[in-house]
């Protein structure tokens, strides 16, 4: 088979075995059949350049060890120059192996980023937007095609896309986003607890697997760590890690946000504010506070009765003494936030340690089987990066580098060099399609992303991308971040926060202004610069084929969690890809207003609601929704406080037919009223409600078409 200028022999049938020498790599690729050879067609079409390494490693078939946690910044790697701790076992893989300096996620939200990994699509293609939604586990993965291929596929540990995992002979997952001590975890024959801290348990149900490893045929192992997640509860034996003395601050903890857009004030993940007592710093509830308790503070308790007593025992010795000094010190002002600072990053690394601890597992469990390691590639992730106290926050989301990075390090001696590093832009879409040229599987031409293997062999391929492409789509969530999408380049980002109440962009120059404190999108002298992101940004939106994001004009000035949108004649047909959703016109009604719309669900997405919405003063505290909640199949109010339930009627309806709701709202009575199909619910409204100044249509993780409001 000739191709290009280079001539590579294929026919071997059968997949080879992992344990015996990867033979003779550089003469001839074992491929998996004839017809299926990448590296020729890589050749002649410019991605690959005549690197001998790069030639070795597609279609070589190596084991791949996919060690990946949860919201591990590179920022805490020494590998990557931490400033704050030591990742011993993960730098060995930079040691021995390849270093990405820029590689990045594409949404960075957990679920989002492993939907991404195992298909090679940006969220929107694969469907899987937000935490929350459910993954299609019948589309082409990337675990499928090497099973398909011959390869042995295990998982265990943090899944949280909610459907069965497909693609492996084995899995034991964590039901969402687990827990950290004694956790369940579902098995193909149910649910089942296993006592213990999860870092360690998901690595031994890893190194069982080794074990039990058929040894004639390669095999993709992708052990999915919980840690370091928020509430960040390390294993036991890290608490007595950084006892002593403080951690250093980052130079933007009291980040007050000026220079950025009007959203980056609007979120709730300040460290100052949003981090919560007993949940997230581990200071257990006075029974006076446990009266009051609020958010995720609510949780504590349970966290705490999770543990068996020998662990409250190892958690009261690590922390009482702490806890009763803060008790009286009664830090106020910064003092409190630094305090909260240390006792959040203290945490956090504690739980990288013992991530770190399990990568060092797995490497000693392959240096025990040198047969199996000669032919192992050993890969370290995380599916986004975090804040640790930069900008005052905790969490990830935003476009900005500390969670858009995401480390990456790759490590096969012998067959990537040592202390490599990677400077090209490199994302997780391009990890399906390295695993399947490395096994020989030809990448199909759909998935987004392109295979790193010449990035591997230090060979820079010319037509390497020149831009990334970033969307985030969970706005109205837990944190409320703004909807954004964006395009970063080598030295520029450019941002745009969609949702027309924001309708607006930030700019920054990522070379005078590495930690993004001042946007220059309206300085002029940005202004070419701006354009040409503009048009680079549009490019990459037709080039993905993303239509997300695309509001249906000025009609709904107010809304969030709206994901698109589209008018046709007298029907509005609004994706929600969210719970709680909204589109809302301004106005200034008082006495008493009749909404009239109908609403009827788009067959084929998952069904949650239509909703007719009202609100008096800001939509994000005050909101009344009432409509169809169309999985239960109920006529339904909720709120104004939040998103709770205030009455409720089950209706006769087929579940897909066009449903006619009339909301009425009566300020003089302070009562909102709902009737469809004969049936009438009443929620009583709060005196505050002097006037309606915003209305519109609301859905639920659904596509909704709604008839025109009427407004009387
Ligand atoms: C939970 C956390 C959030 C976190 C999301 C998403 N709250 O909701 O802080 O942003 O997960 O994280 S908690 O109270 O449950 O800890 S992700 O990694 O799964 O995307
Ligand atoms: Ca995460």
């Amino acid at each position: 088979m000739v191709a290009g200028d280079c001539t590579v022999e294929s026919g071997i049938t059968e997949p080879e075995s992992p344990f015996a020498q990867c033979a003779s790599f550089v003469k001839v690729q074992p491929m998996l059949r004839p017809t299926l050879v990448l590296v020729p067609c890589l050749l002649a079409t410019g991605l690959l350049t005549s690197g001998v390494l790069a030639q070795g490693l597609s279609g070589s078939r190596p084991n791949i060890v996919f060690v990946f946690s949860d919201d591990h910044a590179a920022h805490a790697i020494s590998a990557y120059g931490s400033r704050i701790n030591q990742t011993p076992n993960i730098d060995r893989l930079a040691a021995t192996g390849a270093l990405f300096r820029n590689n990045f996620c594409g949404n960075a939200l957990c679920g989002p980023s492993r939907a991404t990994i195992l298909t090679g699509l940006h969220s929107h293609a694969n469907g899987f937007m937000r935490n929350g939604n459910v993954f299609d586990g019948s589309q082409t993965t990337m675990p499928k095609l090497l099973q398909d291929a011959g390869y042995q596929t295990a998982m265990f540990g943090k899944w949280h896309l909610e459907s069965e995992p497909t693609g492996f002979d084995q899995w034991m997952v964590l039901p969402g986003q687990g827990q950290y001590y004694n956790p369940d975890f579902l098995t193909k024959d149910g649910k089942i607890r296993i006592e213990g801290h999860v870092t360690d348990i998901t690595t031994d149900l890893a190194l069982k697997w080794l074990d039990e490893l058929d040894p004639k045929k390669p095999f993709l192992l992708m052990c999915q760590q919980k840690a370091p997640h928020r509430s960040w509860m390390p294993a036991p034996e890290d608490l007595a890690l950084y006892r002593d003395g403080d951690l250093p601050e980052p130079p933007t903890l009291f980040d007050d946000y000026a220079g950025r857009a009007e959203p980056v004030t609007r979120q709730e993940m300040e460290i100052a504010r949003h981090l919560t007592l007993h949940y997230d710093l581990v200071v257990p509830p006075t029974d006076e506070e446990r009266k009051h308790l609020e958010g995720p503070d609510r949780d504590w308790d349970y966290l705490w009765k999770r543990m068996t007593p020998a662990q409250q025992k190892q958690w009261d010795e690590a922390f009482h003494a702490e806890n009763e000094a803060f008790r009286r010190d009664n830090p106020q002002g910064r003092d409190r936030v630094r305090w909260a600072y240390q006792r959040y990053i203290k945490n956090y690394l504690r739980c990288i340690a013992g991530v770190d601890r399990s990568v060092g597992k797995l490497q000693a469990w392959l240096d025990a089987h040198p047969d199996v390691k000669k032919n192992t590639l050993v890969i370290y992730a995380s599916d986004q990066g975090f804040y640790l106290g930069d900008h005052g926050w905790f969490d990830k989301r935003w476009m900005y580098e500390e969670s858009l990075r995401m480390p990456l390090l790759m490590s096969w001696p012998g067959h990537v060099d040592a202390g490599h590093e990677v400077a090209q832009m490199t994302q997780n879409i391009d990890f399906a399609p390295t695993f399947l040229d490395l096994a020989g599987v030809p990448v199909p031409a759909s998935m987004h992303g392109r295979s790193l293997v010449p990035l591997l062999a230090g060979k820079a391929p010319e037509t390497w991308r020149d831009a990334i492409y970033y969307h985030y789509y969970e706005s109205q969530a837990t944190h409320m971040v703004a909807s954004h999408y964006g395009v970063r380049t080598d030295r520029y980002k450019l941002i745009y926060y969609y949702e027309p109440q924001w309708n607006c962009w930030e700019l920054f120059d990522l070379q005078k202004d590495p930690q993004e404190m001042r946007s220059v999108a309206d300085d002029p002298a940005y202004a070419p610069v701006r354009a040409a992101l503009q048009k680079r940004l549009s490019e990459l939106r037709a080039q993905y084929g993303d239509d997300t994001g695309a509001l249906g004009g000025s009609t709904f000035p107010i809304q969030a969690g709206i994901t698109k949108v589209l008018h046709d004649g007298d029907v509005w047909q609004v994706y929600a890809n969210c719970v709680g959703g909204y589109l809302l016109q301004t106005g200034e009604r008082t006495g008493t207003t009749t909404f009239v719309t109908t609403m009827q669900p788009v067959a084929g997405r998952p069904l949650q609601n239509g909703f007719v919405l009202a609100s008096s003063g800001e939509p994000r505290e005050n909101l009344v929704r009432a409509g169809i909640e169309f999985r239960t199949k109920r006529l339904v109010i909720q709120g104004p406080a939040g998103m709770r339930e205030v009455a409720k009627a089950a209706i006769e309806w087929d579940g897909s037919a066009a449903v006619e709701v009339r909301v009425t709202i009566d300020l003089a009575a302070h009562r909102v009223t709902a009737e469809a199909l004969g049936k009438r619910i009443e929620a009583p409204l709060p005196e505050s409600w002097q006037s309606l100044t915003a209305w519109g249509y609301g859905a639920s993780n659904a596509e909704t078409r709604f008839s025109a409001l009427q407004v009387r």
